[in-house]
């Protein structure tokens, strides 16, 4: 296996790496080398299995024309395969804001007693947009009322989803005359469904205008459903010191590693890891307490929200478990990989699963129960007591790295802090932006990639290659950890990466220049910040004429594919690294690249070089400056950097 140097970009990671090869345990950087070359069928888009006719790679015919035994041509397979991608990332995200929903519900109900409205203002704010009555209600029955009208967005038949309405009203008008507006979210993601089947939609362009309409279900819909019901009833975050990357592991305390995306049981875990009880178990089982820590979204949560940090991303699943020190993985829905049933037993640690829906082969499975919350969680943390008996101290390598990171902001609170506490407003970001101190406002986000190595690379030279440019930029998802592990989240990262006219705004201010907004669904917060800077005025009567961009240098999930469509349909630049499994098809190519400005005011883009992607989303910035005869920028822009 190759040079662990070479394969991932932090110092953390390498040891872990090391650890694990000492162990015998495969990860997913030596499967994806035993991989190649992977499959050139599958990356272009062309491999079709829809139907036992197939599977079929499109062929070419003696005209030149590339077709499946049904006659389906390249660009009808290409695009049926992206708007499948689409509605996968789509359904997760948005059965992810259905399951919120639904605990909002048992909570409203009074059946899910261990949860509570913890924002009382966002409650009423959002009970408000869906149009329930709020004046002189208790909390409860604005609770009540919200939940079944939100919990109606799943299965709603026709109309607007309601949270549509958020977006400035030419965007509005923007999605109807593009026809993409979406009616319902169940409904888009199954039409998906039976748009693919053999023998219905064959048009590339309507299949994917399609897509465009599944995802802003998504982005606006579903996500944004999660992102909201979660903020009320278990807070919304505000900044928070916390702390990243596998040294967050302890020596001598229970080591408990929660993962996947959804925070209703994370949360409980929390409150039980803090019980007397609890404690003393632990204790009474040789260890100094109990430490929590989180994987992916499931950490991004709870470190939004209480400061408990993280282990690290996507790719350190394994490599916390390689570390010998963790009892229990705790995971719940998405990104987690099958191969942590044989990786946790190398070592004594238990997997445990929590979900009917995401069980993994090996992992004891303890079933998560709304009614039972408290009670589960408690179950869960003195199963992995339990465990640390049987820590082999011999095993245990924990790397010493940890990064401290700033993390928690939110739409709500960000922008507005930047106006100060008493006079909350969005007017000191749009006037950084004209008087020409920041040149625009970029979100990176999504996954990492063993495609992409050493990991994280793409995250980081991206970013550093913005905030020296002046760009705020606010992150998600694992891109956000990556970026932490590198100490750019730090408020101390403005003296040493970002340009003048940043810094000068984060030293006022006291931000980092890179601000953490949380975990997958929480790209929505980003929508409802860009909403705000067009609401604030200066900036132009659309999203699609903000000096802002979007980026997933590292994606690989079907949820970062139907992400970086609704990015694009709500108006915002984006470019991924490696490209979308479209290459088979230059018109697909060409309708995402090119069409979709005429039709959505913006387009995708691929590039895998971090740095030249920065400077594409810089060129953009400037394009769209110029476009609102917005001031010249006030200090210079710089050369493109080396790698560093
Ligand atoms: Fe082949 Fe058409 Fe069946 Fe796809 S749907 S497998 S292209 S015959
Ligand atoms: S966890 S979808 S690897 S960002 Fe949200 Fe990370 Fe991508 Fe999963």
């Amino acid at each position: 296996m190759g040079d662990n140097a070479e394969r991932m970009r932090d110092v953390a990671s390498q040891q872990a790496l090391g650890a694990a090869e000492a162990a015998e345990m495969l990860t997913a950087l030596d499967r994806w080398e035993l991989q190649q070359p992977q499959c050139r069928f599958g990356k272009q888009g062309i491999c079709c299995r829809l139907c036992s006719m197939g599977p079929c790679r499109a062929i070419t015919t003696s005209k030149g024309e590339k077709i499946g035994v049904c006659g389906a041509t390249a660009d009808t397979i290409v695009a049926r395969n992206l708007l499948r991608m689409i509605a996968g990332g789509a359904a997760a995200h948005s059965d992810h804001g259905r399951d919120v929903a639904h605990t909002f519900m048992l909570m409203a109900e009074g059946k899910a007693k261990d949860y509570g409205i913890k924002d009382e203002v966002k409650l009423r704010q959002v009970a408000a947009e869906y149009g329930v009555e709020t004046e002189g209600k208790s909390s409860g029955e604005i609770a009540l009322g919200l939940a079944e009208r939100a919990l109606a967005e799943f299965g709603q038949q026709g109309g607007e989803l309601k949270l549509m309405a958020r977006a400035p009203e030419p965007r509005q008008e923007v999605w109807r005359k593009a026809g993409v507006m979406p009616r319902g979210i169940d409904r888009e993601i199954v039409e998906c469904m039976h748009r693919t089947h053999i023998g219905v939609d064959a048009d590339y362009r309507n299949i994917l205008r399609h897509g465009i309409r599944t995802a802003l279900s998504d982005g606006w819909g579903g996500s944004m459903i999660g992102t909201d019901l979660q903020d009320v009833m278990l807070g919304s975050p505000v900044p928070i010191r916390a702390k990243v990357n596998l040294g967050v592991l302890s020596e001598d305390k229970v080591n408990i590693v929660v993962h996947g995306h959804e925070p209703i049981l994370s949360e409980m875990i929390v409150e039980a890891s803090r019980e007397p009880e609890l404690l003393k178990l632990a204790e009474e089982k040789g260890a100094k307490g109990i430490q929590l820590s989180g994987i992916c979204c499931t950490a991004n949560e709870i470190l939004m929200r209480q400061g408990i940090p993280s282990a690290g991303h996507f790719l350190q699943q394994e490599l916390a478990l390689a570390t010998g020190a963790v009892e229990a993985m705790v995971v719940d829905v998405q990104c987690l990989m099958p191969g942590l049933g044989e990786a946790a037993k190398c070592f004594h640690s238990e997997l445990i699963t929590t979900s009917p829906k995401g069980r993994i082969p090996g992992a004891r499975h303890i079933e998560f129960d709304e009614e039972r919350a408290l009670e589960v969680a408690r179950e869960i943390v003195s199963a992995a007591i339990e465990k640390f008996p049987e820590r082999k101290k011999e095993s245990v390598n924990i790397p010493e790295h940890t990064m401290d990171l700033v993390a928690g902001f939110t739409a709500e609170y960000v922008f507005r802090m930047l106006g100060g506490r008493f006079r909350p407003s969005y007017r000191p970001l749009n006037n950084g932006i004209i008087e020409g101190r920041l040149r625009g406002v970029a979100g990176v986000v999504g996954c990492c990639n063993p495609n992409v190595q050493p990991v994280d690379y793409g995250h980081v030279e991206m970013v550093k290659e913005l905030i020296r440019n002046d760009v705020l930029v606010v992150q998600t998802g694992c891109s956000a950890i990556a970026c932490a592990k590198e100490g750019l989240l730090a408020p101390e990262a403005a003296r040493e990466y970002a340009g003048r006219g940043l810094q000068e705004i984060c030293e006022a201010v006291g931000i980092p220049p890179v601000l953490h907004v949380g975990s997958c669904v929480d790209n929505s917060r980003i929508l409802v910040a860009c909403c705000e800077m067009v609401n604030e005025g200066g900036l132009g009567e659309d999203i699609s004429e903000l000096p802002v961009a979007g980026a997933a240098p590292e994606w690989m999930s079907e949820k970062a594919v139907s992400i970086g469509m609704y990015v694009v349909a709500s108006g915002i630049f984006t470019v991924f690294g490696a490209p979308l499994p479209v290459e088979g098809s230059q018109a697909v190519y060409d309708y995402l690249t090119k069409e979709m400005e005429e039709e959505v005011g913006a387009r995708w883009a691929f590039e895998k070089d971090p740095i030249a992607a920065a400077r594409m989303m810089i060129e953009h910035m400037n394009e769209k400056r110029a476009a609102l005869k917005l001031r010249p920028m006030m200090y210079e822009e710089k050369e493109p950097a080396a790698a560093s």
